[in-house]
């Protein structure tokens, strides 16, 4: 068979190592907070930005070729990427793969076609998951880029489309299904809209949520178990996206009833781009129960697009990690949504750019450890709140107060104290501290 990287498997060398294929802090085995490295870390490769993806922008076509030596749109094709996807994956040891319907197979003209290619391809796939042991982590539909889908897909202004786009979920949850696969995502990549001149936002949420619970039933049905997924991003491609940030999501799941089969996949550069920080939509979605998965990535501060750049901050792998151990954990996984930049071509800078993420996450697993186990942080913000812990502030919690009891506390009072100082940079310099210290 065709080798696709000249390289030997990658493998943990140390910080010290000069090698470029090695991994600096990935160390696989290592065993921290009573687990292995690597199950704290379930890393997916992403199928379109690294197998479909060759770096087209809105002014620029291709630079990388992503022929893997076949004709591109056929079954050859389809083929070679899955041979080049698995190679890559076992070259890595990323144990999970994530997919989209339409990275697998080149739409056909007609839907019937389509799902027979991706019948074939997944017979194709499941047969190379058995031999390598790699294993799906999440499947999803690709309902934004055929121009049928100009006003989204449960969110379109056409039943017809709406149709064509229930037919699409259920064939991406049969593949999820077949393939193992841990999660199914919905990222409303067109839910959402341009101007409320035009739009019954009301009519459009409903319709959503129903296609929603349509998926749940029939994911059900066919023996899926594991969670479905919403994926928040606030625009692009749409200005206005109703899955706006983790608490938006969260806020429509429990209004349709949707809450107790979906949770969250939560992308680092969508919660950027909703004005939060990575750590704060990763809280947001863990305080309710509802952190499912991650899409590992990162942004640019200086830019206001998704531009799913390869993880490289430590201080951002090192706050996510920390909201994960202290989630106690995701059940989904760490996929990089990501790829290389448009000027990073080769089939090194992928390998270079997947050991620069799974190196960031594993510095960052490394540093929020050491937070957990210095446990300063933990212990201060618990100290911060601790007037609840006795007397009236232990009756507030208690909900054993009225409102008028607190008036008449606070009136013998007089005025309060100030609260204790937020200490913000004492603990900026304790990260700082265990971090480099
Ligand atoms: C786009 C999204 C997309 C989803 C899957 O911004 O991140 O890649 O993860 O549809
Ligand atoms: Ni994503
Ligand atoms: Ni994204």
């Amino acid at each position: 068979m065709t080798e696709y990287f000249n390289i030997k498997k990658v493998q943990y060398e140390g910080p010290n190592s000069k090698n470029d294929f090695a991994f600096k802090f990935y160390n696989p085995d290592q065993i921290l907070l009573g687990k292995k490295m690597k199950e704290h870390l379930p890393f997916a490769m992403a199928w379109w930005h690294n197998l479909c993806n060759g770096g087209k922008d809105i002014f620029g076509d291709e630079t990388a070729d992503k022929s893997f030596g076949a004709e591109t749109k056929t079954m050859e094709h389809a083929k070679a990427k899955a041979d080049a996807g698995f190679e890559m994956m076992e070259k890595l040891g990323i144990e999970y793969f994530c997919f989209h319907d339409l990275d697998l197979v080149a739409e056909a003209d007609d839907i019937k076609e389509t799902n027979r290619r991706l019948d074939e391809i997944s017979d194709y796939i499941l047969e190379k998951m058995k031999t390598t042991g790699i294993k799906c982590l999440w499947g999803t539909a690709n309902m934004f880029n055929n121009s049928r889908y100009m006003n989204g897909a449960g969110s379109t202004t056409s039943a017809d489309v709406f149709c064509f786009a229930a037919a699409q979920v259920k064939k991406a949850l049969d593949l999820t299904v077949k393939l193992g696969g841990k999660g199914y995502v919905f990222w409303g990549g067109r839910e959402g809209y341009e101007t409320l001149l035009n739009t019954d936002m009301k009519f459009e949420l409903d319709n959503i949520a129903n296609l929603m619970s349509m998926a749940v039933e029939y994911g059900r049905k066919i023996g899926f178990k594991g969670d479905f997924y919403i994926e928040p991003k606030p625009k692009e491609p749409m200005k206005h996206q109703y899955d706006y940030d983790a608490a938006t999501a969260i806020g429509f799941l429990k209004q349709y009833g949707l809450d107790k089969d979906f949770k969250l996949n939560v992308e680092a550069n969508h919660a950027t781009l909703a004005g939060h920080t990575f750590q704060h939509d990763l809280r947001v979605s863990a305080m309710n129960g509802m952190l499912g998965s991650i899409d590992a990535n990162q942004g640019d501060n200086l830019l206001g697009w998704d531009t799913d750049q390869f993880p490289s901050n430590v201080y951002d792998t090192t706050l996510c990690m920390y909201e994960v151990l202290k989630a106690g954990g995701i059940t989904g996984g760490l996929n990089f949504d990501a790829k290389t930049r448009r000027p990073s071509y080769t089939r090194e800078d992928m390998l270079h750019a997947f050991i620069l993420g799974m190196d960031s996450f594993a510095l960052g697993l490394l540093n929020a450890a050491k937070i957990v186990e210095d446990g300063r942080i933990d212990d201060f913000v618990k100290e911060r709140y601790s007037s609840f812990e006795s007397g009236i502030g232990a009756e507030i919690v208690g909900k054993k107060t009225k409102l008028e009891d607190l008036a008449a506390y606070a009136e013998k009072l007089g005025e309060p104290a100030l609260p204790e100082s937020g200490r913000q940079e004492k603990l900026e310099a304790i990260l700082n501290t265990v971090m480099f210290g």
